[in-house]
């Protein structure tokens, strides 16, 4: 087989590289995995940025997403029970986020991807990728026990963190720069209203929780936890009590049925460059941050815009210097998103360091949240900067 651009992974890099190209004459093949349902099946990231929803829109996927998306003007902080509301609009000239599953953009991209007629091959195994440092590059790859190959101009590495491309690369050429977090978050799905139409995220002495949602019907929550928490220690009403105490009076936590329940450890993580000759890397394959700024998922959006801007750019004029431009433009806008994920990070959680640290965490919230100028710099990275 053969194609422009190989691309390896169906998360949300894969597919919006594969439309952006698509949309723009260039062929592409993504190989993934695992199988179509499991993909499909992910309950991750839940919040889009204002240029990712713009992105998706343009690429031909935001008709569901226009629908079904909750457009949200602004968010809540509750310290300690006390609730202050962030107006994002009023601070941004009108910028807003929108929640809209994760899951529900894989299954909008995947449905317009085949519908468009592209090429992608679920529960591929053993994918690898060979020759990127020459002209032919080649990804090997087994389905149903057949060795097949895809020879392509240039291999995205959109696999994830624990992906085979980023760990393809020679050590010499890569420097990894990473922050592993004390704690984890116990998330929880449930069908039942959230507390709040809005996000609600709260720091209290037990420690940080967010409230997020999935619909105005289906809650998405989270608990800091340790990040080797056994959940087998928390049967639900145990979480559903622990999310009222850290809520406190900003709300009333409605139980119902819970749909998935799973703890994430959190890391900060980057890898640079975002390539080595013909292979680039996109999203978590390059950068992981840790949810707090709600960034994951936006920023594998915008390494997608900049690479699809350079491979446009160089099929319709042969530069090959244009490929340079990916990786220093991708890693700015993810420094800045590892800065404010870090932040907030910091802001909301308790450590459990030294005494001192925590109280110094406490006074800038205690500024932030009175201080109109800081609730501005919060809302212009919340809402995302521009590409
Ligand atoms: P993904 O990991 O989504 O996709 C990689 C794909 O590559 C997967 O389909 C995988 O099966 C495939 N793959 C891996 N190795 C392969 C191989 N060797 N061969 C073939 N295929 C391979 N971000 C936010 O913005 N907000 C959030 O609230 C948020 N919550 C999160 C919660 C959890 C539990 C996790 C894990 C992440 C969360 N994130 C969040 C971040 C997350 O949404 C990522 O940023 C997003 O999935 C990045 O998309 P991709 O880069 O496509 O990587
Ligand atoms: C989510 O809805 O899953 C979500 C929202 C905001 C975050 C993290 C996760 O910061």
């Amino acid at each position: 087989m053969h194609t422009q651009v190989g691309i390896v992974g169906s998360g949300p890099s894969g597919l919006l590289l594969s439309q952006m190209l698509h949309r723009n004459g260039i062929e592409s093949v993504i190989l993934e995995r695992r199988a179509r349902a499991y993909v499909e099946g992910r309950i991750r990231a839940g919040v889009l940025e204002s240029a990712t929803v713009d992105l998706l829109t343009a690429v031909g996927a935001g008709e569901r997403l226009a629908r079904q998306g909750l457009v949200h003007q602004g968010f809540g902080i509750a310290l300690n029970g006390q609730h202050k509301r962030i107006d994002l609009a009023s601070h941004t000239g009108g910028r807003t986020v929108t929640v809209y599953g994760q899951t529900e953009v894989t299954r909008d991209l995947i449905e317009i991807r085949i519908a468009a007629g592209g090429t992608i091959i679920f529960e591929a195994e053993n994918v690898r990728p060979h020759r990127f440092d020459g002209n032919k590059p080649v990804l090997s790859f087994e389905v149903n026990g057949e060795q097949q190959e895809l020879t392509c101009d240039f291999i995205a590495g959109c696999d994830g963190y624990h992906g085979v491309c980023r760990a393809s690369i020679p050590q010499r050429e890569i420097a990894c720069y990473e922050r592993v977090y004390p704690f984890g978050w116990l998330g929880i799905l449930v069908d039942a209203k959230p507390p709040s139409e809005e996000l609600i995220y709260c720091r209290n002495q037990r420690g940080f929780a967010l409230f997020s949602m999935r619909s105005k019907d289906v809650s998405r929550s989270y608990l800091q936890c340790e990040p080797d928490e056994d959940l087998n220690e928390w049967p639900d009403d145990r979480v559903f009590d622990e999310l009222q105490r850290r809520l406190g009076d900003s709300g009333k936590v409605n139980i119902g049925p819970v749909i998935e329940k799973s703890v994430t450890p959190m890391r900060s993580f980057v890898a640079e460059p975002l390539r080595s000759g013909k292979l680039f890397l996109v999203g978590d394959a390059g950068h992981i941050v840790p949810p707090t700024g709600a960034k994951g998922l936006n920023l594998a959006a915008s390494d997608v815009y900049y690479l699809a801007t350079v491979l446009i750019n160089h099929y319709r004029t042969g530069n090959d210097h244009v490929l340079d431009e990916y990786s220093p433009a991708a890693l700015e806008r993810v420094w800045k998103a590892q800065r404010f994920s870090s932040w907030m990070t910091a802001l909301l959680h308790n450590a459990g360091g030294d005494g001192f640290d925590d109280k110094l965490r406490l006074a800038e919230l205690e500024y932030m949240l009175e201080s109109d100028a800081a609730i501005g710099s919060l809302a212009e990275n919340y809402v995302g900067l521009p590409y």
